[in-house]
């Protein structure tokens, strides 16, 4: 095995085992900066309230995006935990905020309300402010992927950013085992779908900011069951899955043109025969 060959085995297995991997430096913390710049633009026009969590997908609006999650450096680092073949389910920016109401991530595991079958996922998140234990920064129990799916209820503390409040009962988990994911501006962590995580209110005067990039593999389709997260997934490297996939309006915007996997809304349909797509009630996807 050459010495590249060995890191990649090593991530993978740390990967594998701990369900998360921390830190991966996607670029320099200076060159951060323009990408930054990008979302003070998108934060300006939407306002610090909403862009919370209600910036997701920019990467088809806007190319500095798309150049984040089609960075060749995150691009790589995914591939070696999923293959080469990779779908883009989506992005999603998570802002904290000093001067808002006090918000927090409840304990969750990603895949619970993302409708993929198989269950299977990862998220880079990168970090475009620094973040740290004062500010806010992810916390993840590690090995939590192996215990399977657990029970999500409804969580009783206000500030929650996730979609529907869900949270996972502490009594499920040892949070003193809890591992502070502490990034500076350019790196990134990566945890598995079923991985156990989430983060505390930012008690700093500073932001926290992170961009969230969702994966899976071309394999897998969407289950088809209600309340789950609607994907327009992106082919973003490697083969194609099926032959059904056409060029969409993507490629007329986006400096790399990639095509949207057209068949998960084809399945979709075909596996809920009975339900019109406008009664499937669909969830965002934090
Ligand atoms: O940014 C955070 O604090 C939480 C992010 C998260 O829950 C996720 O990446 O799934």
């Amino acid at each position: 095995m050459n010495a590249i060959a060995a890191t990649t085995h090593i991530a993978k297995v740390e990967f594998e085992a701990k369900g998360y991997l921390t830190p991966v430096e996607i670029m320099p913390p200076q060159e951060m900066t323009r990408y930054r710049e990008e979302f003070d633009r998108l934060e300006a026009i939407t306002g610090k309230q909403a862009s919370q969590v209600g910036l997701m997908n920019v990467h088809k609006h806007s190319p500095r995006i798309w150049e984040l999650v089609s960075h060749p450096r995150v691009l790589a680092v995914v591939s070696e935990l999923l293959g080469s073949d990779l779908l883009l389910l989506g992005s999603h920016f998570f802002c904290k905020y000093p001067d808002l109401a006090e918000s927090y991530v409840s304990w969750h595991q990603d895949v619970t309300y993302w409708g993929l079958e198989p269950p299977k996922a990862v998220t880079l998140w990168l970090s475009m402010d620094g973040a740290d234990v004062e500010n806010g920064c992810m916390r993840i129990i590690p090995s939590s992927h192996r215990a399977g799916l657990l029970r999500h209820g409804k969580s009783q503390t206000r500030g929650n950013l996730l979609s529907v409040n869900q949270e996972i009962d502490s009594s499920l988990l040892v949070e003193s085992q809890a591992v502070d994911v502490q990034l500076r501006p350019g790196s990134a962590s990566l945890h598995d779908g079923m991985t156990i995580h989430g983060s505390n209110p930012n008690r700093s005067n500073r932001r926290r900011c992170g961009l969230t990039m969702r994966f899976t593999t071309p394999e897998v389709a969407p289950s088809g069951k209600p309340d789950v997260v609607e994907w327009k997934p992106i082919l973003i490297q490697g083969e194609r899955p099926v032959s059904v996939i056409s060029h969409s309006i993507l490629g007329r915007h986006l400096p790399m043109p990639r095509a949207p996997c057209n068949h998960w809304s084809v399945r979709l349909v075909m596996q809920n025969p009975t339900s019109k797509m406008s009664r499937v009630r669909r969830h965002s996807p934090g």
